[in-house]
């Protein structure tokens, strides 16, 4: 799906390689706003090495996702872009209204988003010329993923029953960029859980449309979403 929409009112800057954008695009679909989004790729792709000045002028932080509103005014990060997006055109349903779902659906999302901010920090550590790698930071790395991943396993009972929040739509792209990004690592079989429910999960049109830019394209899968 190309944006059909004739003339998107809201910009949004980012790329297909990072999670935290993957988020907004999931959470876009979700809620119906994706076709009044045009998307805007930052190019080089940022990257803490990176900075990039002329992009600091749009979003302070230089990061992605950021998201530009019909009247000028920019949004960041991801969580406040999905919030907008929720309560502007969802009916509120990903951030519910304070109390224990709200609670339950923010501590997922901080869960996901915590373990994407550590793969990031993770590849970043694995991706420097080996003499200069820290062997603790990459140990230390290690074994987060693996208690983030039993985090999850062990309350996958409550988080495949609980109504679809903006905790499942994290936690989903951070599996989604462990794939991408850490292929070489077999998670699956020691979370076996948590593999059938992302199995079942990545079956949604939000997460079809928003694969990751270097994933093996799925034969029946509709064309990703397109970055100018
Ligand atoms: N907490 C932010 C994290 C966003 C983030 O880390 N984006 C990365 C791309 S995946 C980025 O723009 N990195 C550039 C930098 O760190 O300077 C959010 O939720 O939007």
């Amino acid at each position: 799906m190309a944006n059909p929409h004739p003339s998107p009112s809201m910009i949004l800057y980012g790329g297909p390689h990072s999670p935290f954008v993957r988020k907004v695009l999931v959470t876009a679909v979700e809620t119906g706003s994706i076709e009044d989004m045009k998307l805007m790729r930052v190019t080089p792709p940022l990257t803490m090495a990176t900075p990039n000045p002329a992009f600091m002028r749009i979003n302070p932080l230089g990061k992605v996702p950021t998201l530009v509103l019909p009247d000028g005014r920019t949004l960041f990060d991801s969580d406040v872009i999905c919030e907008y997006l929720d309560t502007t055109f969802g009916g509120g349903k990903f951030y519910p209204p304070a109390g224990p779902g709200r609670w339950r659906a923010l501590r997922w999302n901080a869960l996901g988003a915590g373990a994407m901010d550590a793969l990031i920090l993770w590849r970043f550590e694995r991706n420097k010329a080996p003499e200069i790698q820290w062997s603790n930071v990459l140990s230390s790395f290690e074994a987060k993923l693996q208690s983030i991943l039993a985090a999850i396993e062990s309350e996958m009972a409550e988080i495949s029953a609980a109504p679809l929040g903006i905790g499942h739509i994290s936690m989903a792209c951070f599996l989604g960029y462990l794939d991408h990004r850490f292929a070489d690592l077999d998670w699956r079989s020691s979370f076996k859980a948590t593999a059938d429910w992302f199995l079942e999960f990545n079956q949604r049109e939000s997460l079809k449309l928003s694969r990751h830019g270097e994933a093996p394209p799925i034969e029946s899968d509709p064309p990703a979403l397109r970055w100018e």
